[in-house]
């Protein structure tokens, strides 16, 4: 039995191979979805969720907070990993376990056996709210993948190629897809297209999340 049986009866959909070392596995986080979004409202009231401001000095239009060793965050001195929110000031609130076991067995099942995070970055985007092309490519350890966790709203996902001006792809996110990649695509290019006006879920209303757990150092 491979892993991907234990899809059976959860989503029609197949997990798909996007990219060499790239999968989407849809429906893998349905069954901990509403645990994890309990857990969000939880760790937000902690650490909340904030508009940063790019190194160009743009604001970012999701909203984004953190947990687990070690959070991302950007201002005009840069893109790194931080072990406090600055926000706070304090350390961020504790990677909770669901999140943790998601995490790893989700890695597992795109083929990464190893994977533990050391940190989840929590994106929150509104209607109209996007994340424009990038490469993730502010973690010291490139050999570990990301898991992409999707929860609310659907989304339309972009993933390219080595550079920015290879052409995208377009992937439709629903609640509970998760997304591995690493390996041969780990810098690939990618970012999220505008949440729609009528995107909506009846769990989180026109709002979508995104998890992303990274290992860092
Ligand atoms: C998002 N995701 O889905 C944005 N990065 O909201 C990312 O930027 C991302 O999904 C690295 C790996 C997986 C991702
Ligand atoms: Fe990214």
């Amino acid at each position: 039995m491979s892993t991907f049986d234990l899809f059976d009866g959860l989503d029609d959909r197949s997990p798909e191979r996007i990219a060499d070392g790239a999968w989407v596995l849809p429906g893998f986080a349905l069954p901990r979805a509403r645990e994890l979004l309990r857990a969000i409202e939880q760790i937000s009231q902690a650490a909340p969720f904030r508009h940063q401001t790019t190194p160009g000095g743009y604001r970012m239009s999701a909203a984004m907070t953190s947990c687990g060793g070690l959070g991302w965050v950007t201002d005009r001195s840069g893109y790194r990993y931080s072990e406090t929110d600055p926000v706070t000031g304090l350390h961020w609130p504790a990677l909770p376990d669901a999140f943790l076991r998601l995490a790893i067995e989700a890695a597992e099942a795109a083929g990464y056996p190893a994977f533990v995070p050391q940190g989840c970055l929590i994106n929150r985007y509104e209607t109209g709210a996007r994340m424009s092309l990038h490469q993730d490519k502010d973690e010291e350890r490139l050999e570990a993948p990301i898991v992409s966790v999707s929860l609310g709203a659907p989304m339309t996902f972009l993933f390219g190629g080595p550079n920015r001006t290879d052409p995208t792809a377009r992937y439709r996110l629903e609640h509970g897809d998760v997304v591995v990649w690493g390996g041969a695509s780990r810098l690939f290019f990618h970012g999220v297209a505008p949440l729609g006006k009528r995107a909506e879920h009846p769990l989180t209303g026109p709002v979508r999340y995104n998890l992303t757990f990274r290992r860092v150092r």
